[in-house]
């Protein structure tokens, strides 16, 4: 985390236009600030996947983040996924239905919980976001998603997490 500090080498001028440019937009970030985490992940047995598991970031709150992937990432090397619209208060409201007693504040989702979810309402699908290296996804991460687990290879990324006033103290603990 914060690697953009010790090394600009990660993204080229016109990522950085581009991610700076994306994040001033987001309505709900007038003035936030960000940090970028490098990660790479390989396909250890039992690997979760970047992020591990199903989750989203913030109930509460949007989040945007921006993901580059700096390796070609196909099916099996760890794609992010997201199902469109669970960002959305509507969407929470059905995930609540499907899943009863769920916790609105909870982050944490099985892969059984993901299942009930898609097959249960209407609209609601699993995307899979395979790319080139250099290819970038903007993402809003209130919304279920995770990197799949990898079955073979590696993956390399650059995800820039945004914030806005002040990056929370949970991240300058590592
Ligand atoms: O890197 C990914 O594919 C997703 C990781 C994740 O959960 C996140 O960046 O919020
Ligand atoms: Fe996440």
């Amino acid at each position: 985390m914060g690697v953009e500090r010790y090394n600009d080498l990660f993204i080229t001028e016109k990522q950085k236009i581009f991610i700076s440019d994306f994040n001033n937009n987001v309505k709900y970030f007038p003035d936030n600030v960000h940090f970028t985490l490098a990660g790479e992940i390989s396909s250890d047995p039992g690997n979760l996947g970047s992020g591990g598991g199903w989750h989203r970031d913030s109930p509460y709150t949007n989040q945007f983040k921006t993901i580059i992937y700096l390796t070609d990432v196909g099916e099996n090397n760890g794609p992010f996924q997201y199902i469109r619209g669970s960002h959305k208060k509507s969407g929470y409201k059905l995930i609540n239905k499907v899943l009863k007693e769920y916790d609105y504040g909870e982050n944490r989702f099985s892969d059984d919980e993901i299942l009930s979810i898609v097959n249960n309402i209407d609209g609601f699908k699993i995307s899979t976001i395979t790319g080139k290296a250099g290819d970038l996804i903007l993402v809003n991460t209130r919304g279920l998603h995770r990197g799949a687990p990898l079955t073979e290879g590696t993956r390399k990324a650059v995800t820039t997490y945004s914030f806005r006033n002040k990056i929370p103290n949970k991240f300058y603990k590592t």
